[in-house]
């Protein structure tokens, strides 16, 4: 697998967006890529990561940069931080301005305590230059994107407003060269997911799952970084959505009979993936898990086959939730009618997130509630990420899921109205069931979508690759496989 030529022209389509604003032309945009941090009060320095709006435009690995575009002329420049002499004797070779110009392939590079006599002397025939910089809220997170500073900027005129929204709808729609990117990190990521479900046991530690993953991404791709904190959950911990985190850090014992949740993806030049697979952890299905599993399949497999550009979220998510309500219905775990249960926010008790995210650049990629469109505030609703249309060039993750959560089943039962939907003595036998998700990356065309993911889904398939199968399966016992387990899974059901 060789990794894609990872340097990305500046996107085109931002002047584009640029010109057709009622801003005037000249001007420049102006962003400050990320600093390097230490931990706390000591000399610790992190591993850097590039600010991620910084990242799109100039692919800059390195901190302290700064980089502007000439709106009228397309001209891109950077500006890199003058280290001192003994960066040399530490950290090793200090670069000539010529190599980041080659590198990244920008028409000049100064070094950052020169951007205001750069941008006076060289974009000022117009007067005052003026600066466009990044302001705009993060719709996931809450924060602020930190708008570029540095010494002498008070001497022009700055706009703060116009570049955020279109940067991020810029980011929205993938190129070529980003997709690439994705399809990569999604190739990388898929076999280190087979490779753990290969290897693991009962007896063994999560953390240990966890570890064969990244060593996978690592070692065979090249991926330093994972795109966030791998969730390693099996038993119980698999209901709980953000498990993995520091107080609750994948250390759980793999117990014969459990299920397994493993969240991972690895990030590759920026560029994200995000995978979830879920299987038994003795390589087995039993008759729960089969129940449970397939209706997420289901869930999962309707969405895809309906995606396409035009097509709303929001319909896509209520569309996850009636296959998986209908599913519990036939399992006799819910009653009624299914439609009534959807109004009555019934999804939301066993898919308590939203269906997908943008990915990209960010595992949350921004742009999923530009400036007009409000957060739903109905249960479950209200945890999507994004309500817009599809259009061609987004990457979204596909991520339906079903949880057995005491906390949002105990509110359901003290709800007469939801409660009357749920056969209680069957819910009880889920009890500790723990979850499933199952979780795939999807690039949207104009005639439907591009599944980026590949890995083993029916649970044949899970079962045979566990037992020690190539994947893909061979074309033969793929087939075989398929018509044995219908008939298995027409008894088990
Ligand atoms: C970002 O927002 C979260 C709350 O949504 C907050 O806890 C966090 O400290 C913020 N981070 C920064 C860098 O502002
Ligand atoms: C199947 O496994 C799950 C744990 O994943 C457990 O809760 C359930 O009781 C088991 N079901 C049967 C029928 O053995
Ligand atoms: C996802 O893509 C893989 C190939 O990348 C394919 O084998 C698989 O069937 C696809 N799944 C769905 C649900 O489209
Ligand atoms: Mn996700």
């Amino acid at each position: 697998m060789a990794p894609p030529h990872f340097l990305l022209a500046p996107p085109v389509v931002l002047w584009s967006h640029l010109s057709a604003s009622a801003r005037p032309i000249h001007g420049l945009v102006l962003l400050q890529g990320g600093e390097e941090k230490t931990r706390y009060c000591t000399d610790h320095l992190e591993l850097f990561r590039q600010e991620s709006y910084f990242a799109y435009l100039f692919g800059v690995r390195e901190p302290g940069f700064y980089g502007a575009i000439d709106i009228a002329s397309g001209q891109s420049i950077l500006f890199a931080p003058r280290l001192p002499a003994d960066y040399a004797v530490w950290m090793g070779e200090i670069k000539p301005l010529s190599y980041f110009r080659d590198t990244y392939k920008v028409d000049m590079v100064f070094y950052v305590d020169e951007i205001a006599q750069v941008v006076q002397d060289r974009f000022g025939d117009h007067g005052k230059p003026l600066l466009f910089v990044l302001h705009g809220r993060n719709t996931d997170s809450g924060n602020f994107s930190k708008p570029a500073s540095f010494e002498g900027i008070e001497k022009f005129d700055t706009d703060l407003s116009t570049l955020h929204p279109i940067l991020t709808e810029c980011r929205v729609i993938k190129s070529d060269l980003e997709l690439a990117l994705i399809q990569y990190a999604n190739d990388v990521s898929s076999e280190a997911h087979i490779e753990v479900m290969r290897r693991a046991r009962p007896g063994m530690k999560e953390y240990q799952l966890e570890s064969i993953f990244l060593h996978h991404v690592y070692m065979y791709g090249g991926c330093r970084h994972c795109s966030y904190t791998c969730i390693c959950a099996t038993g119980d911990n698999s209901a709980v959505l953000h498990y993995g985190h520091v107080a609750a850090p994948n250390d759980r014992t793999l117990n014969d009979g459990d299920i397994a949740l493993m969240d991972m993806g690895a990030e590759y030049h920026f560029y994200g993936s995000d995978i979830t697979c879920s299987y038994p952890i003795n390589g087995k299905f039993n008759s729960s898990q089969i129940v449970i599993y397939n209706a997420v399949l289901k869930a999962h497999n309707a969405v895809i086959s309906h995606m396409r550009s035009g097509v709303n979220w929001m319909d896509m998510h209520k569309l996850a939730e009636r296959a998986i309500l209908e599913s519990l219905r036939k399992e006799q775990i819910l009653q009624g009618d299914v439609d009534d249960m959807i109004a009555q926010r019934l999804g939301a008790v066993f898919m308590p997130h939203g269906l997908g995210h943008l990915l990209g650049i960010d595992t949350h990629d921004p742009g999923g509630y530009p400036e007009g469109l409000e957060r739903p505030k109905d249960p479950g609703l209200s945890s999507l990420r994004t309500t817009r249309e599809l259009k061609e060039g987004m990457v979204i993750t596909v991520e339906p899921g079903c949880y057995f959560i005491d906390a949002l089943l105990t509110k359901a039962r003290e709800d007469p109205i939801s409660s009357k939907f749920f056969n209680w003595q069957e819910v009880e036998k889920y009890k500790s069931f723990g979850g499933v998700r199952i979780e795939s990356d999807v690039y949207v065309t104009a005639q439907g979508c591009r599944n980026l993911t590949n890995c083993p889904r029916e649970t044949w398939e899970i079962e045979a690759v566990m037992a020690g199968a190539p994947w893909p399966l061979p074309a033969s016992s793929s087939m075989a496989a398929a018509a044995e387990n219908s008939n298995g899974i027409s008894k088990a059901l």
